[in-house]
């Protein structure tokens, strides 16, 4: 059974959300690389390799080092990438940051790290950087090996690298992570830092599959006159809609309908709990 979100309207169009899903990066915004290193920074390899999954081989102990896996951000260099759907603030960390530190020494118990500042953005303009310390390094990604590839990288108990979670800095929804060189913090053998790549680990869900696990029939239904009024064919526990950058621009409390707050043109996806599962679906606002 199909989810329908039906335009009462021609303001709203109905729209299946079909869109193409990654928890990884699926684009580079910008980035500036730093001076002295310039390892994968060739147009052959980058942004090819910070985009998508990590590829093989890697162990803790022999980490990415080719420049397919891997581009050396330079002393003080920077990159932005792009996730889509945007991360949300789920339970735990909500993405976690790969480096290509490793273990070594006659134990294997000192690690070779490389320290990257991590700040997320929900615009690409306003950025919002995790605390840090660059005499310890706490909060600095780039510390912890990536684990054998092949492990899931989502799991942050399994996967190695550094995870971040959005409750630490407050925010519900980004778009855009930034991870900057941040090797001057450290001893003079440290160069310069690369990154391998970042995933995901709470998204924004845009697909339709999950709204055929309703067991009975769900509508919305979009009343625009001077103002935009939502009304479902069932009451649902709070609901949200976020716009395309993955704000949330309208909390909405439980019950079936709703008058929304004045929406600019474009995309936006309605979020609610129904039924003890969660319902999305994307609209079109013109
Ligand atoms: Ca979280
Ligand atoms: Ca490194």
């Amino acid at each position: 059974m199909r989810f329908l979100f039906l335009a009462a309207t021609t303001l709203l169009w109905l729209q299946n959300t079909t869109s193409a899903q990654s928890a990884w990066p699926v684009a580079v915004l910008d980035w500036q690389f730093g001076t002295g290193q310039a390892f994968g920074q060739e147009a052959a390899y980058f942004p090819a390799n910070v985009l998508g999954p990590l590829i093989g081989p890697i162990t803790p102990t022999a980490p990415a080092s080719t420049p397919e896996q891997v581009v050396s951000l330079g002393r003080g260099g920077w990159i932005a990438v792009t996730f889509d759907p945007p991360i949300i603030n789920g339970p735990g960390p909500d993405l976690t940051v790969f480096e290509n530190a490793f273990f070594y020494g006659p134990n294997e118990d000192l690690i070779f790290d490389e320290w990257l500042e991590v700040a997320v953005s929900a615009d690409g303009l306003t950025w919002h950087t995790f605390p840090n310390d660059c005499g310890t390094g706490a909060g600095m990604a780039g510390r912890t090996p990536t684990a054998a590839f092949g492990t899931d990288y989502q799991d942050p108990a399994l996967s190695g690298g550094d995870s971040y979670d959005l409750q630490d800095l407050g925010l519900d929804t980004i778009r855009h992570v930034r991870v900057t060189d941040a090797t001057a913090c450290q001893t003079a053998d440290r160069l310069a830092a690369e990154l391998d790549g970042i995933v995901a680990l709470n998204q924004v869900v845009w697909a339709t599959s999950r709204h055929s696990m309703l067991s009975t029939p769900f509508s919305l239904r979009a009343l625009c006159g001077t103002t935009c009024r939502l009304r479902s064919s069932n009451r649902v526990s709070a609901a949200a809609v976020y716009n395309i950058q993955g704000q949330c621009m309208a909390q909405l409390a439980a019950g079936s309908e709703w008058e929304l707050p004045a929406l600019s043109p474009g995309v936006y996806l309605f979020r609610a709990r129904y039924q003890d599962q969660e319902v999305h679906s994307r609209f079109y606002l013109h």
